[in-house]
């Protein structure tokens, strides 16, 4: 793949888009590989997934401006539908996805981060959705997710106004799960850079996720995802099955008896997905 790469540390993948010279922009090759990055995932080992961009500069600087200007509306439409067909499969991935934003998250770049369960970023990051200042409204979702993670009115406010965020704003509101700061020395000199302080603090959180039983991390996603399209009646439905769900698997049974033999020291036996 010419834009999108994969690499995997312990049970952690991550998948870095790659376009630095665009400021990751999304095109249609940049969606169809990440696609292909997706499907690629190994689901039975990995536990965790990082999405991140490449460079100090951008995570994703949003949908490309270039492509997108020339499109007819069939094709505009056909864009949009390659986007928000990558987007949901990352929402809808069975592994929970950790986005590490590193600087620019604008438009689709926001809206990418959105698709993940959790959002880390760099004291860099800018967050906005500007496309009304291109004469479009968000495509790839924002609409609808940013409504659902911050406040209505906060992402009515940000989308009519295509006011972009810093990190600190973008924390504050909720946007993020955690801001995560270059270290420095005691003479100010910057030690470790805000991208690998980044990455650092992603991936301790990955680790910490797959250290955990992966049949009821999915089924968490799952729950979570699921029940929030649906009334509480409903939900609750769709809870008490995956919790049923986890019954009879290894790490259920281990898990239990760990504690119930006062044992701390034992882990989880954390078995593969297959096994269950
Ligand atoms: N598309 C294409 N190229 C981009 C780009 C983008 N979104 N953002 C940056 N680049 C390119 C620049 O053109 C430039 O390329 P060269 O001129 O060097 O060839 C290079 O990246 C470096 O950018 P700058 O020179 O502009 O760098 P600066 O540091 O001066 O500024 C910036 C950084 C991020 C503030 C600026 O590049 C910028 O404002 N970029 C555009 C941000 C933006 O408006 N993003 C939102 C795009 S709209 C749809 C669904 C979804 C969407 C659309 C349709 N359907 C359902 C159909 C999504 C829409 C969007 O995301």
């Amino acid at each position: 793949m010419e834009f999108v790469t994969y690499e995997v540390q312990d049970r952690v993948g991550i998948i870095t888009i790659s376009r630095e010279k665009a400021l990751n922009a999304l095109n249609s090759q940049v969606l169809d590989e990440l696609s292909q990055a997706f499907d690629g995932v190994d689901q039975n080992e990995i536990r965790c997934l990082i999405l991140t961009g490449a460079g100090e500069k951008s995570f994703v600087a949003g949908a490309d401006i270039g492509e997108m200007s020339t499109l007819t509306k069939a094709e505009g439409e056909a864009f949009g539908k390659k986007g928000n067909d990558v987007f949901r499969k990352i929402e809808t991935f069975p592994i929970p996805v950790i986005a590490a934003v590193n600087g620019f998250a604008l438009g689709g770049g926001c809206e990418i981060s959105m698709s993940c369960d959790i959002r880390i970023c760099s004291e860099n990051a800018v967050f906005g959705q500007p496309e009304v200042g291109l004469g479009i409204t968000p495509g790839f979702g924002g609409t609808q997710r940013l409504a659902r993670l911050v406040s209505p009115g906060m992402a009515k406010q940000l989308i009519y106004t295509a006011r972009n965020i810093k990190a600190d704003e973008a924390y504050r509101i909720g946007l993020v799960n955690q801001l995560v700061k270059a270290e420095t020395n005691e003479a100010g000199e910057v030690t470790v850079s805000a991208k690998d302080a980044l990455m650092a603090a992603a991936l301790k959180m990955a680790k910490c996720i797959a250290a955990n039983a992966p049949i009821a991390v999915r089924n968490c996603k799952k729950a979570i995802n699921d029940g929030l399209q649906v009334d509480m009646d409903k939900a609750i439905v769709i809870e008490e099955k995956l919790f049923g769900d986890c019954f009879e698997t290894e790490d259920q049974k281990a898990g239990m008896a760990n504690f119930l033999e006062k044992d701390k020291e034992k882990k989880l036996k954390v078995v593969p997905f297959k096994n269950k």
